[in-house]
């Protein structure tokens, strides 16, 4: 080993929903560069785990009956049956809810409580006399106090994005009854953010990682630092010590779930967690672009008050898009990793190679079947994949299937080298397209080598001269198969099998692809190893996300109409309206309409002519005898030069009608109230 041991950790999903793209762009990348390492002959351990606090997944179990901690564990296994099936290797997948995560915390805490950077504070909080509770975080809605924008409890998501802390948010509304809530006193503990200002100044400028999360803290922490309330009223979470009735906020907790996870991996290897944490390891943290606050800040101040390690790094990804539109969960622009890509038997390693290659890693990825399907198309079938199979079944039918007894060109060796400098470096500055496009690079020199070199002609005229042909392009694919996997290590490993070659491709440096092939060696069966995606699956994909996106706009327009606001209506108003349950006696179409119905209703002794817009959705045939709710005062219209004469009353389910009707037998004529 070369160098210190490093420490990788992800940014913790939460464990409130599956795992989608946006996920991955921070994970896979993560991954190659952990795989990297180890192939450059360095320590390192890569620890991640669920984040099961906080609010969002105490009201998702609420609404969906289960106890958090059944929710938590149903995305935990989710999580990690997708990271494994990705090739997303961490050497401990833990969960912030775990015992070691608990006793980090309190001790951290305490640490920071003795060492005088936590205080208590009385304050206003929003309260809901309904439910008889405070209103942390997302139990409650209204509008944000900065730019008067609807928020949520700690965030500013419609507008200017802003952290609210408890008590800041206006008008606020409970979420679980939907009742206006009061504010009320309580006191709650504070961390002394504000005092870690100098510190911040002079540590921001040494952290590694990408400059644009740099930045971006020091920018924050020359404006203004404000204390942090580290405490909820709420029974799901890590108590805070010495309060049973309030947990620590989920910022807390969560990137101590680093610290601990990394204990738990220690506790099983004999080792000392203190290493990593203590003394000085390096520390880099890979998060999505949208959290750079908490770990360039807020984190490194806790380390600091509470005498732990500082980050080394922090590598913040840029977002994800979907065909060029910001991912959406509700607008129904996203790709569920499970259901729409693993599940469709897309290859893993594709997803990662895109991921890996479509930009530089701080900036935002687009992704779209197409641009996917040209990727591959080009880049893995018509380049990589191309080359190494060449290579194989040349020699296979021309050699035996051996490492033909040549020499290797040195300007082949050269380039080798010259391509692990480079990949190295990339890896290093955190630019994993970099380290892709130089080893595609390498492959697009051994694909023009092959074909300048004409080996076909070769072996009719010089035998030795196909050979060292032939033995430098073998090379050529030894060394793509050790750079490449760290992007692709299921694929990687097949080309390795396919060479021939023992063991795992995943534990060799990249060194070795400066070590020549054994001339002799019997090389494996050549397979394909990329294919084509062909025109109709793109399709097929393409018309599974539209679906999708348009299933949830007619699903939010339905919502929006719902829920437009009308103005309030008083009782007597109300009871102006002459509701009774009708039986309809007659149905027909109307010429010229293929929406409407001209229907007889009888609303209690008396029969009334209705025109009604619910062709499409009832067959005229199956509405006789049919009870219906019947608006019998309504002034009378006329449709396609037909009096309606009262009005059914239905639900407008994305534009289609359906009409209500009681559920148990009701006398015609009954009023509705
Ligand atoms: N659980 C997820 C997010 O905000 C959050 C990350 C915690 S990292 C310590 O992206
Ligand atoms: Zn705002």
């Amino acid at each position: 080993m070369l160098s210190s041991p490093i420490l990788v950790t992800c940014g913790l999903p939460y464990a409130n929903g599956p795992c989608h793209l946006g996920h991955l762009r921070t994970y896979v990348p993560a991954d190659i560069f952990v795989r990297g390492c180890k192939k450059m002959d360095r320590e390192v351990l890569f620890v991640c785990g669920s984040d099961a606090h906080g609010t969002p997944i105490v009201v998702n179990a609420e609404a969906r009956g289960l106890t958090p901690k059944a929710l938590v564990s149903l995305y935990h296994q989710h999580f990690e049956e997708v990271f494994r099936e990705m090739g997303v290797k961490f050497d401990h997948f833990g969960d912030t809810d775990d015992p070691a995560c608990h006793n980090r915390t309190q001790e951290m805490v305490k640490a920071l409580i003795k060492a005088g950077h936590v205080y208590p504070k009385e304050i206003e909080l929003a309260y809901c006399p309904k439910c008889e509770r405070f209103l942390p975080d997302r139990y409650v809605e209204g509008e944000c106090p900065y730019c008067g924008k609807p928020a949520r409890g700690d965030e500013c998501d419609m507008g200017c994005g802003r952290h609210l802390e408890p008590g800041e948010i206006k008008n606020a509304v409970c979420k679980v009854c939907g009742g206006k809530a009061e504010y009320r006193k309580q006191v709650h503990y504070f961390f002394h953010l504000s005092q870690f200002k100098d510190f911040l100044l002079n540590y921001l400028p040494t952290l590694g990682g990408t400059t644009s999360a740099r930045n971006y803290a020091l920018e924050w922490v020359r404006q203004e630092l404000k204390d942090w309330c580290i405490t909820r009223s709420m029974a799901w979470g890590v108590k805070f010590p010495g309060q049973e009735d309030l947990v620590v906020y989920v910022w807390v907790d969560a990137p101590i779930g680093y610290i601990a996870f990394t204990e738990e991996w220690c506790a099983t290897q004999g080792r000392d967690w203190q290493s990593y944490w203590k003394e000085g390891s390096k520390i880099i943290h890979f998060i999505g672009g949208d959290i750079v606050y908490h770990h360039c800040i807020f984190w490194p101040a806790m380390l600091k008050g509470a005498g732990y390690g500082l980050p080394s790094a922090v590598v913040a990804s840029g977002m994800l898009k979907i065909d060029d539109k910001k991912f959406s969960k509700s607008r129904g622009n996203v790709i569920w990793v499970k259901d729409d890509y693993l599940q469709r038997g897309l290859h893993p390693d594709l997803l990662r190679y895109y991921l890996a290659s479509y930009t530089a890693h701080n900036k935002e990825v687009n992704f779209s079947w197409r641009i996917f399907a040209d990727k591959v198309n080009t880049e893995l079938v018509g380049a990589l994949g191309n080359f190494i199979n060449r290579a194989l079944t040349f020699t296979a039918k021309n050699f035996a299937g051996l490492v033909p007894a040549g020499e290797i060109d040195p300007e082949v060796m050269a380039r080798i080298k010259e391509t692990m400098q480079e990949v190295s470096a990339a890896l290093d500055e955190y630019e994993f397209k970099k380290a892709s496009d130089s080893v595609m690079s390498l492959a697009d020199y051994g694909n023009i080598y092959f074909q300048n070199h004409e080996p076909w002609k070769l072996v009719k005229s010089d035998m030795a001269a196909a050979a060292s042909v032939l033995y430098s392009c073998l090379q050529i694919a030894k060394a793509l198969i050790i750079f490449m996997e760290p992007v692709m290590p299921s694929k990687m490993q097949n080309a390795w099998k396919q060479m021939g070659l023992e063991g795992d491709v995943a534990d060799r440096l990249f060194s070795e692809a400066l070590t020549p092939l054994n001339v002799g060696q019997a090389l494996g069966r050549p397979e394909i190893l990329f294919s084509r995606l062909e025109e109709t699956s793109v399709k097929e994909l393409e018309g599974i996300f539209a679906q999708r996106m348009a299933e949830a706009e007619g699903r939010s327009k339905a919502v929006e109409k719902a829920a437009e606001k009308k103005k309030e209506i008083s009782f007597e108003e109300f009871s102006a309206l002459d509701i009774r349950i009708g039986q309809i006696k007659e149905a027909g179409a109307i010429k010229g309409s293929k929406k409407l119905l001209r229907l007889q209703v009888d609303i209690g002794g008396e029969i009334r002519q209705v025109v009604a817009g619910i062709a499409e959705s009832c067959p005229a045939e199956e509405l006789i005898g049919t009870l219906v709710v019947v608006l019998v005062n309504l002034k009378p219209t006329k449709l396609f030069g037909i009096e309606s004469q009262a009005m059914l009353l239905a639900a407008d389910q994305a534009g289609a009608a359906v009409l209500l009707r009681p559920g148990q037998p009701v006398e015609v004529g009954t009023k509705v109230r």
